[in-house]
């Protein structure tokens, strides 16, 4: 027998995230604690189906006129109108002057994915600058997109906060036009959000000199517990009149991981703009996997149209935010109580899902080897992982590694 064609290909790492839970997935220790990817657990550590998704299933299933053809390429209509409501604000006047093109997506990663290959193709500027650090897939999808990677300062490490001054320098010294990625709020991994103001500065720099937003909106609704309140920094930039891009996830706040549901909207100055962008999201769209699934849209669809599934869906998803505020604050207790060295105050100022503990790879490595508890190497701990159950345990590995691993 010949050897494979395939002989010569290497071995590759895994995935920096998405790595940390096949790890997890083979250690047999019945301590061992998943705290690397952003999914949400109850306080019985278990993933959670909410109750208003169970009735929106359980309405498709039940309406027997309900049939499986193709979406359109841009996915289901009401879908993509409820989205951009949902995001935008329902008084938004750029929905009512139709400048927005809203197309349905593979969730926040697909959205993200399109946005970058319409504007490799179809804007003059082909630099994208990225916040240090970020979300680690952002890099690839839009290089692999054909845009050119930069990065802009974000974070201080001394601090633990945001590094105001180095980010406005960065942007003040950005060619004209570049394209700034921006998340929406709940900063991945740090953490870390602007404030009102500094967003307002943020906006009339970038306005100033013409750099274009792309707002990546991963956790809408898990920052601050309320929808509207976590799209104000993106609806700054839409009352402006100016134009902006904005790429929607519902994995985190609706609990759709799996369902791979989001939207990629852009808004434009016209509608007549709007109109044949949309027909070139089209072209982007097509050869990539032609159009949308169904089953994950029609869920939210189902919930957005609808006031009392709305107002439901709000009441879990601020539970499911303040569970984790109170994990921040149970976590700070524990470290403050067993006097771990070090200021970890940062604990509960961070908002989001994840909380920069400022731990470093080798004290990372220690806390999975002695303790079983997997995050990524950064030092990022997903804290819809936790309850109060495995506080403790938590907090015990934190202080060995603390005080045992420089
Ligand atoms: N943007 C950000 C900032 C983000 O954190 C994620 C996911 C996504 C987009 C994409 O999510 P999607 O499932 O495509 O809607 N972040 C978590 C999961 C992952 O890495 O895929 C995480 O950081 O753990």
């Amino acid at each position: 027998m010949s050897d494979s064609v395939f002989a010569s290909v290497v071995q590759a790492p895994e995935d920096p995230i998405l790595g940390v839970t096949v790890a997890y997935n083979k250690d047999q220790s019945p301590v061992k604690l998943n705290l690397g990817v952003g999914a949400y657990r109850t306080e019985e550590g278990k993933p959670l189906v909410l109750n208003v998704v169970r009735k929106a299933e359980q309405m498709l299933v039940n309406d027997h006129s309900r049939v499986k053809e193709y979406l359109p390429i841009t996915g289901l209509a009401d879908f993509n109108k409820l989205s951009a409501k949902l995001i935008f604000g329902a008084n938004s006047p750029a929905i009512q002057e139709n400048r927005v093109t809203t197309v349905q997506c593979l969730s926040g990663t697909g959205s993200l994915r399109v946005g970058a290959e319409f504007l490799a193709r179809h804007y003059h500027e082909k630099t994208i600058y990225i916040p240090q650090p970020t979300w680690g897939n952002h890099p690839k999808v839009f290089t692999l997109a054909g845009l050119s990677v930069k990065t802009y300062r974000y974070y201080n490490p001394s601090t633990r906060g945001l590094d105001f001054s180095g980010l406005l320098e960065d942007l003040g010294n950005a060619p004209s036009g570049a394209i700034v990625l921006l998340h929406a709020c709940a900063h991945n991994p740090t953490g870390v959000d602007p404030t009102s103001d500094q967003w307002e500065q943020i906006r009339q720099l970038m306005r100033s000199k013409e750099l274009l937003p792309f707002f990546d909106s991963a956790y809408q609704g898990f920052a601050s517990g309320n929808l509207d309140a976590d799209a104000e920094s993106i609806r700054m930039f839409v009352a402006d009149g100016g134009e902006c891009l904005a790429a929607q996830s519902y994995a985190k706040n609706m609990g759709l991981y799996g369902e791979r549901v989001g939207a990629f909207s852009i808004v434009c100055k016209t509608a007549d703009v709007a109109t044949r962008v949309e027909s070139q999201l089209k072209l982007v769209i097509r050869p990539m996997y032609s159009n949308p699934p169904i089953h994950g849209a029609s869920i939210v669809a189902t919930i957005l149209k609808d006031g009392d599934m709305y107002t439901e869906w709000s009441v879990e998803l601020k539970a499911m935010a303040d569970r984790i505020i109170s994990m921040r604050q149970q976590l700070y207790d524990a470290l403050c109580a067993r006097g771990t060295p070090g200021d970890w105050s940062h604990i509960i100022k961070q908002i989001g899902m994840f909380t920069f503990t400022g731990l470093n790879t080798s004290q990372v490595a220690f806390m999975t080897k002695e303790y079983h508890i997997y995050m990524t190497s950064d030092g990022r701990i997903s804290m819809a992982g936790l309850s109060s159950r495995t506080v403790p345990h938590l907090a015990d590995a934190i202080h060995a590694a603390v005080t045992s691993v420089a």
